[in-house]
């Protein structure tokens, strides 16, 4: 029998065992006090670090990370980050780890999904984005402190709220094809705010040229900075460009070590998703508030023209 308790589940976690990994991410999943006592666990750990690779359905990024998946396993190290064992995280419902692509490629995940140095787990949005934005973060926590120093979380790059979650990575990678220049125009500048690497997949294609010319003009009218995101190409079908991808990931992890963009950001990130607790939990008292007597009485006063909502707001706050 796998124990209940998080505590009990994050050391069998920590000694490898991957069942009580799993129950832990299901745990932040379904969030609830069971939650609570995980994340009071979680959080006292090193964080992962973690590779964040997104961009629009169908652009490759399930190939491209069963790629990196094995290169990276070859090369056991991103800079200054060695690794035994890689944990990814999928939010993608069309990912063949969720079961919506080609045979081929769920085929190839299982190889890595029977790795005992691979730990594959797909996040089902179920229609609420809102509440993955909350379980990301504490899944790949889960991944920190049951000691994976490298994780890598798929997502989908189409609206606001999965680059939200795109956020939550300190490399982002972001995937393009040939030509997405017209497909993408509606969210470019949400993937060009959060892109530390630009990806031109199915470099086998016609077409590279010009959307390399329409990224870098794009990264132009963005100004000077420190780390310009580079453009790389690759073909994930055959495995092209894969080791350079990996050189940039390591190359932007060490610049955001020494400039210390790493520490400012990971800042950021807290105080965003601080901000996320704290309103769902003011928005879960506000429910509980609103079938209470005083909450009644409000409505009464307010019916009777007794008072007006700011007052009773004010009122019920207090
Ligand atoms: N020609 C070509 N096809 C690719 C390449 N990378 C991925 N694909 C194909 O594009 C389709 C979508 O790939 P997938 O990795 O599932 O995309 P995702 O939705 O972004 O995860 C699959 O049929 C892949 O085999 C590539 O570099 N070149
Ligand atoms: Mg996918």
């Amino acid at each position: 029998m796998i124990s209940k308790d998080p505590a009990e589940l994050l050391a069998a976690a920590r000694t490898g065992s991957r069942t009580a990994l799993a129950r832990l991410v299901t745990m932040v999943e379904s969030g609830g006090p069971v939650m609570r006592a995980a994340a009071a666990l979680i959080y006292r750990s090193e964080p992962a670090y973690v590779v964040g690779i997104t961009g629009p359905p169908g652009a490759g990024k399930s190939t491209l990370t069963d790629r990196l998946i094995t290169s990276g396993l070859v090369r056991g190290a991103l800079g200054d980050v060695t690794f035994d064992q890689l944990g990814i995280l999928c939010i993608d419902p069309s990912s063949p780890f969720t079961g919506g692509a080609i045979l081929g490629d769920r085929i190839r995940m299982q190889e890595h999904a029977t790795n005992d140095h691979v730990f594959i787990r797909s996040m089902a949005t179920r229609g609420n984005l809102g509440g993955l934005s909350l379980a990301v973060p504490d899944a790949l926590r889960v991944l920190g402190a049951s000691g994976f120093p490298l994780a890598v979380v798929e997502t989908v790059g189409v609206g606001q709220m999965e680059v939200d979650i795109a956020s939550a990575a300190d490399t982002t990678v972001v995937v393009t094809n040939p030509g997405w220049g017209d497909s993408m125009q509606a969210n470019k500048a949400g993937l060009l705010e959060v892109a530390d690497i630009f990806v031109i997949n199915k470099a086998d294609r016609a077409g590279i040229r010009e959307t390399r010319r329409d990224l870098e003009s794009m990264l132009d009218l963005g100004g000077e900075r420190a780390w310009r995101p580079p453009i790389l190409e690759t073909t994930a079908t055959d495995g092209s460009g894969t080791e350079a991808l990996w050189d940039a990931i390591a190359e932007h992890r060490a610049h955001q070590v020494t400039s210390g963009d790493l520490s400012t950001r990971r800042r950021e990130r807290t105080r965003r998703e601080l901000a996320k607790v704290l309103g769902a939990q003011v928005s879960a008292r506000i429910v509980d508030l609103s079938h209470g007597e005083d909450y009644e009485a409000q409505v009464n006063r307010l019916l009777a023209g007794e008072s007006d909502p700011y007052s009773s707001a004010e009122i019920l706050l207090r």
